[in-house]
């Protein structure tokens, strides 16, 4: 509970509602947002709501109010969380994270800069240049990232098209001594193809230095140079770009049964930038290598084959390109062994900033991808935070009633159950010899899911997958999401021909070549049958709840206020629906059947042992415990409160009231004496 604001700007914390509805949850949350105040807790739990316009509350002054506070000490803020992570890694040496969600335009990127800067700003007070280098360096791979990984969408313009999720690693003086970046699947079919209203990638206006992003470019190269990128890198990845814009000029035709390139001059532009040999990519883009038995012949492409060829190679090339980018960060960011070995101790902060749950009017593999994410993230949240809760009533000793939680496994199960969920079903459409095709990965779903609640399909070329089940309130909210089929075959087997990757291994560009090792197997040696890209996703996704589930974790949920960009409109029904799925009342629930408020007892005893005569100014007791009991049995709130062994826990937020009264109260009566005193008049 922030003590420090007024109830002008309604309730601080969610857990202080005098009721738990969605009406009283939702107008607190509204007036908060009318009055300037974005920030408002369940408990530990960050809710944020986008401002749409430039807030006055990040500077240098709001980062020396929040260093070292506990988080009730001030109005809620993004920096008491990432503190509360910063302190709870420096002081228990624990491993924390801090996990931003909500949906596309949220706030969730913006977020987790802010945390960064504030983690950024408290460390380093002895301005270590090794330290500093690599603060700056991490900050400088945001600028680089976002160039390169996000986009504008209809939902954002600055839109995430990747996920991130980045370990920041500590030594034992509690400074930053490197990073380490996971990059999630990047949303690569942008390259080629934009919904109406939307962009490729920014890093390609960069390049092109248009509509205001020249000066951008410089930026980004700049951030590349800081981090530790040599020229040639530079130059390559700008090469890349180029190509890829390039390509996407070419056309192809027919003469007869032969197959060309119409733009024979886009192909020497293209040889040059790839520094090789223009009979090389002329190749690469007409014919395909195949093994047949022990033969190995050069087979031509049909004009429609060459195009698909043509965008796979775009996209591959982006997506190596990204990843190529973050490996490069990651070496130099990477811990440089000296500090962490001598003093044996390295603790992370982790941040996890993905692609928000995102509904558009088509919705393809991406979404698919991007959804199952978003749930996956939702029920570590279920059970993360009623495990935490638990296991503190645990150490502490005290009892526990289950509470009813509703839990989204089900819809995570659909997708990624073995043989029967979405994406076993669609790895093996995928492996069928001969029909591959989207609609034989639909009639696989309507075989293995028929059944499923949550699933329905509709004519062919649709499935419909119910993807949302969050609240148990009677009107409850199912979110009824519709998945096209067409296209999840071919993405899913993400085919680049391996032409092309000799092609690329084959340049006598170094950095190009060091891209593409792969490239040098000739076909005959390719025999594995690489894993598909939606049981990779599935694979990493596992891998990051795990990751994510090790350490203590902190939470940001973060309300898009309206689809307008509007700093001023608050879409009652937009923002209901977001607490909704977050499941944001069901936590402030089960933060109040348990104990609303809690606290060790000499810091409870700091702040209310003036309203009792047998702790002010000092008690006599054999510990603070007996001191507390003391004070609150004099109070008479002994039955709504539990002792544990460290805190003391209230149950309802009303006591807490009440003792807050009594403390203004005395404060009050404090001050005036003292007045008196100063005056003489005593
Ligand atoms: P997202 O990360 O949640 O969407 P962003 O963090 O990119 O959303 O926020 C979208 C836009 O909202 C930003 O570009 C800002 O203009 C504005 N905004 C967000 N937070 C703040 C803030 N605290 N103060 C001022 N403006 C803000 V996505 O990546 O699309 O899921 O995929
Ligand atoms: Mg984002």
């Amino acid at each position: 509970m922030a003590e420090h604001e007024s109830l002008e700007f309604g309730k601080a914390d969610f857990v202080l509602l005098d009721n738990v509805s969605m009406e009283e949850f939702m107008a607190n949350l509204k007036l908060r947002f009318e009055k300037g105040k974005i920030y408002t807790y369940i408990g530990e739990v960050v809710v944020s709501v986008n401002p749409y316009r430039a807030m006055n509350i990040y500077g240098r002054d709001t980062v020396e109010q929040y260093k070292g506070r506990e988080l009730y000490e001030r109005p809620p803020h993004l920096f008491a969380i990432a503190d509360a992570a910063y302190k709870a890694m420096k002081r228990r040496n624990k491993d924390t994270c801090i996990v931003i969600s909500g949906e596309s335009g949220a706030g969730k990127t913006e977020a987790s800069k802010y945390i960064m800067q504030y983690i950024a700003a408290i460390t380093n007070p002895n301005q270590r240049a090794e330290v500093e280098r690599v603060k700056n360096m991490l900050l400088k791979s945001n600028c680089v990232l976002e160039a390169f990984g996000n986009a504008k969408t209809n939902r954002n313009d600055n839109s995430s098209r990747f996920g991130k999720y980045m370990d920041i690693n500590f030594d034992f003086k509690g400074d930053p001594i490197g990073g380490h970046i996971s990059n999630y699947l990047l949303e690569k079919s942008r390259v080629i193809f934009q919904q109406e209203g939307e962009r490729s990638f920014h890093s390609f206006y960069q390049v092109n230095s248009c509509i205001n992003d020249g000066a951008d470019f410089k930026a980004v190269a700049d951030a590349m140079k800081v981090i530790g990128f040599t020229g040639d890198e530079i130059q390559t990845a700008y090469k890349i770009l180029a190509t890829i814009l390039h390509l996407g000029n070419m056309t192809f035709g027919v003469d007869g049964d032969v197959t060309l390139i119409e733009t024979p001059k886009l192909v020497s532009v293209i040889r040059e930038l790839l520094s090789t040999k223009e009979e090389n990519v002329e190749k690469a883009l007409l014919y395909r290598t195949v093994a047949t038995g022990r033969d190995v012949i050069e087979k031509q492409h049909t004009e429609q084959e060459a195009s698909y060829g043509r965008d796979a190679l775009a996209k591959a090339m982006y997506e190596r390109l990204f990843c190529w980018i973050v490996g490069r960060i990651n070496d130099i960011i990477e811990v440089k062994n000296y500090d962490a070995r001598i003093h044996g101790k390295n603790t992370v902060i982790g941040v996890l900033d993905i692609y928000g749950f995102e509904i558009f009017q088509n919705n393809s593999f991406e979404q698919f991808c991007i959804n199952y994410c978003n749930e996956k993230l939702q029920q570590l949240f279920i059970q993360l935070v009623l495990k935490q809760e638990q296991e503190e009533y645990q150490r502490e000793g005290i009892p526990w009633k289950h509470i009813d939680y509703f839990n989204n496994q089900i819809i995570v199960d659909l997708v990624e159950q073995q043989h029967k969920g979405i994406i076993s079903v669609l790895d093996e459409a995928c492996m069928n010899v001969g029909k591959v095709t989207d609609e034989v990965f639909l009639q696989g779903l309507n075989g293995k899911l028929a059944k499923h609640a949550h699933y329905t399909s509709r004519k062919v070329g649709n499935i419909n997958c119910n993807s949302r089940l969050m609240d148990q309130t009677p009107d409850m909210l199912w979110l009824q999401l519709q998945y096209s089929v067409v296209g999840f075959i071919d993405k899913n087997k993400d085919t680049l021909f391996q032409d092309f990757k000799r092609l690329l291994y084959n340049s006598a560009n170094p950095v190009l070549k060091g891209m593409w090792p792969e490239g040098k197997l000739s076909i005959t040696e390719v025999t594995k049958r690489p894993l598909t890209a939606a049981t990779l996703f599935k694979n990493s996704m596992i891998s990051l709840v795990e990751n994510l589930a090790s350490k203590e974790p902190y939470y940001v949920r973060c309300i898009k206020p309206n689809d307008v960009k509007s700093p001023l409109l608050f879409e009652q029904e937009r923002c209901r629906h977001q607490v909704e799925y977050l499941g944001l009342l069901e936590n402030v629930r089960v933060r109040r059947a348990g104990f609303a408020y809690r606290q060790t007892y000499p810091r409870f005893l700091q702040r209310y042992k003036m309203i009792s005569e047998f702790t002010w100014p000092n008690h006599d007791l054999p510990s603070d415990k007996d001191a507390v009991k003391r004070l609150l049995q004099g109070c008479g709130f002994d039955h709504d409160v539990a002792y544990g062994k460290t805190k003391v826990f209230i149950r309802t937020p009303r006591t807490l009231f009440s003792l807050e009264e009594q403390r203004a109260e005395m404060v009050q009566r404090i001050v005036l004496f003292l007045q008196k005193v100063w005056r003489g008049t005593i």
